[in-house]
């Protein structure tokens, strides 16, 4: 990639980008058009786990077995026609060499270490699936590309620079065991004021909408690692690019080192997709897999979008999309987009209307939360056969017991990190059942307390009848707390020994509905447990996509486990999005009511409605505060006697070799 170009002929073009929307660049704002967000997705990410443990030739066909199923399917099998719906026997019949590696297991009676096991599939009934070993990897994957990200943050060998750079970073949020969203925005601000000083604030107070100038370049040289979405009918590569294209083109460097970094150290393989939103991100990683980035620049969303069918888009998979194709007769993106936004209002009401109308048309303000700790642990079995007694029941609680405590340790439970306040079992029958205890905090949690507790609240379940044959089981902790919490808790979360033992014994069920909750939407899904038929739908993005659900949750045991109810097609398990659930409960309709916020496309029930625009409001004057604060920063004399420092990584800069060429390099999008 080379940025070395002559100046524009006409010298006097100013950019379409404003001073103000370089600040908001700055701040990761998601109002300004030139936003950068890479969705970055792991290829064949248990198989590619399983090569790397075993060191496997990438040639080699490789697939990841769970019992006779397979559940990863790396890219070399994929030439023989080996996909997740076939099973390990046609997977063998089609690909005679292909190296079928079972998941890790925990085994009945063999305490609560996982291993690899050479007659696992054989064992359906002793062993249950282990992901540990994918989780380990993942976390290394996490920390590498955000050691690379660090890496690209100010440096501090400009003073002005610096001053006006510092603390910038790039968000980065865990959407499920294998892929990333990554804010880049703050990051390629950096950038671009390290190499075009022409786009340093000055010192003088200036008009923020004034309009930047143009970009000192007729053409980007977009490297071979990056595939451009091209624009069809809408656009026309031979326009100059503009300071939006040469945010992507900084994004998909950024990008690549990421990817490249995650290669070199670990000897992953990943595909990522690089757009103004997460949605565009998303659609494009998925465009041109095995490792290579798909970049959707402004000038090719409308052509990209317009081969979508709009119930591929994130959050209209589901009964959403299905009302609206009812509606308006169509799948397409394209046919959609003749659609007024009158029309949609007419149909649909009006926050839905106008997310929808939005959305179709790239607008996607969805921010990358870069929340990365995990919200809840769960570990399932399903039975086939049912099981039909305690006494078969408590040897699983032994095992989830046992793996939940194992990832509690790895989350830093014994140094008071972090721990769960509420343990949760689920049961099912004919019927789904769930109950839930508060976690004493007087007790150290550890795997007899946990095993325990299960124990008691399967007694419960048992208690209340109908409990046998049991078709599937769980155990989840959720509700985690901060070690250092300033609360009540804190003593009883350092109790150790015989003063925590004398306090376990105080522990007595309560039902579901008296544990507290952190949020209001925590507690509609309580309503669980109140017994009475009813299916709720749970509108798009009601429940948030960064929720951070540990991966079990996405195994395919726990897909099996649910007798295909409230599935989500495997587009959408892989992101993360938890999936609709039924709802057994007497639910007022209000709560049933969801608007969607046109500022951040969260869907959200209208009783909260009020607490969430509060919300953008307090938000909106913490910006402005930030923006005030920059400014001042800014305005202080610079040492005008101080050196420019030259990039320290000698990337790209403006004094490269490459030959200009008028227009944007093309790829075909297929
Ligand atoms: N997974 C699973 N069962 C499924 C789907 C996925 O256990 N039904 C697991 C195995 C996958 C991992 O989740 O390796 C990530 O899922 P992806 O959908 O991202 O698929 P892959 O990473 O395997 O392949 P791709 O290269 O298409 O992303
Ligand atoms: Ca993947």
């Amino acid at each position: 990639m080379s940025f070395d170009l002559p100046a524009s002929p006409d010298a006097v073009r100013r950019s379409h980008y404003t001073h103000r929307h370089l600040q908001l660049l700055r701040h990761g704002s998601t109002a300004t058009p030139l936003r950068a967000i890479a969705h970055v997705d792991l290829d064949a990410f248990y198989a590619q786990c399983e090569m790397v443990r075993l060191g496997t030739p990438r040639d080699t066909p490789l697939a990841v077995r769970q019992w006779d199923s397979l559940i990863a399917v790396n890219y070399a099998a994929r030439p023989f026609g080996i996909t997740r719906m076939l099973s390990a026997t046609e997977a063998r019949e089609k690909c005679p060499d292909i190296v079928l590696q079972h998941v890790a297991t925990f085994r009945e009676g063999e305490g609560g270490k996982w291993a690899y096991r050479d007659d696992s599939f054989r064992n359906i009934k002793t062993d249950k699936v282990s992901l540990d070993p994918y989780r380990a990897e993942s976390r290394k994957i996490l920390k590498t590309m955000k050691d690379e990200l660090e890496r690209w943050c100010t440096d501090d060998s400009e003073p002005e620079l610096y001053a006006l750079t510092q603390g910038l970073t790039a968000s980065l949020e865990k959407a499920s065991i294998d892929e990333v969203f990554i804010d880049l925005s703050p990051l390629i601000y950096c950038v671009l004021l390290r190499r075009y000083p022409e786009l340093r604030p000055s010192p003088q107070e200036e008009n923020k909408d004034a309009a930047l100038p143009f970009p000192p370049t007729t053409a980007l040289m977009w490297g071979p690692e990056s595939c451009l979405i091209e624009l069809g009918e809408h656009g026309n590569e031979e326009d100059d690019p503009d300071w939006d294209d040469v945010v992507m083109l900084v994004g998909a460097e950024i990008v690549h080192a990421v990817r490249n970094a995650v290669w070199e150290k670990l000897h992953y393989t990943c595909s990522a997709g690089l757009s103004r939103n997460k949605m565009l991100a998303k659609l494009g990683s998925a465009c041109n897999k095995p490792n290579l980035q798909t970049v959707v620049r402004n000038r090719a969303v409308q052509h990209f979008l317009g081969g979508y069918k709009f119930t591929q888009i994130r959050m209209l998979g589901g009964k959403l999309g299905d009302q609206v194709t009812a509606f308006f007769g169509t799948e397409k993106v394209s046919d959609l987009l003749n659609v007024s936004l009158e029309q949609l209002r007419a149909k649909l009401d009006d926050s839905t209307a106008s997310w929808l109308y939005g959305i179709i048309r790239g607008d996607d303000r969805t921010e990358v939360n870069p929340r990365t700790q995990i919200k809840s642990m769960l570990s399932a079995k399903s039975f086939r056969p049912s099981i039909n007694s305690m006494e078969q029941a408590e040897k699983w609680l032994h095992i989830f017991a046992a793996d939940i405590y194992g990832r509690l340790v790895e989350d830093g439970i014994l140094e008071n990190r972090r721990r769960p306040r509420v343990i949760t079992l689920h049961h099912r029958t004919v019927q789904s059942r769930s109950r839930q205890f508060p976690i004493p905090a007087a007790n150290a949690i550890d795997e007899s307390l946990l095993f325990d507790l299960a124990k008691n609240l399967l007694r419960q379940v048992v208690g209340d009848g109908q409990a046998w044959p049991c078709s599937n089981l769980s155990l989840s902790v959720s509700s985690f707390e901060d070690g250092v919490a300033k609360n009540k808790a804190i003593e009883g979360f350092l109790l150790r020994g015989e003063q925590a033992k004398s306090l376990s014994h105080s522990i007595r069920p309560r039902d579901a509905e008296s544990i507290p909750s952190e949020h209001p939407s925590d507690k509609r899904r309580k309503v669980d447990d109140s017994g009475i038929k009813r299916f709720f739908f749970q509108p798009p993005n009601a429940i948030d996509p960064a929720s951070n659900v540990e991966d079990s949750d996405l195994t395919s045991e726990n897909f099996a486990a649910s007798d295909n109810e409230g599935l989500q097609p495997p587009s959408e398990q892989g992101s993360g999005l938890v999936t609709p659930e039924i709802f057994e409960g007497q639910i007022d309709s209000a709560e049933l009511m969801q608007f969607i916020c046109p500022r951040c496309s969260k869907s959200i029930p209208e009783y909260e409605r009020e607490e969430h625009n509060d919300w953008h409001f307090a938000k909106d004057l913490d910006i402005q505060d930030r923006q005030e604060a920059v400014t001042t920063q800014q305005s202080r004399p610079a040492n005008p006697t101080t050196p420019r420092g030259s990039n320290t990584r000698g990337r790209g800069g403006r004094g490269g070799k490459s030959k200009p060429e008028k227009g944007q390099m093309r790829l075909a999008f297929q």
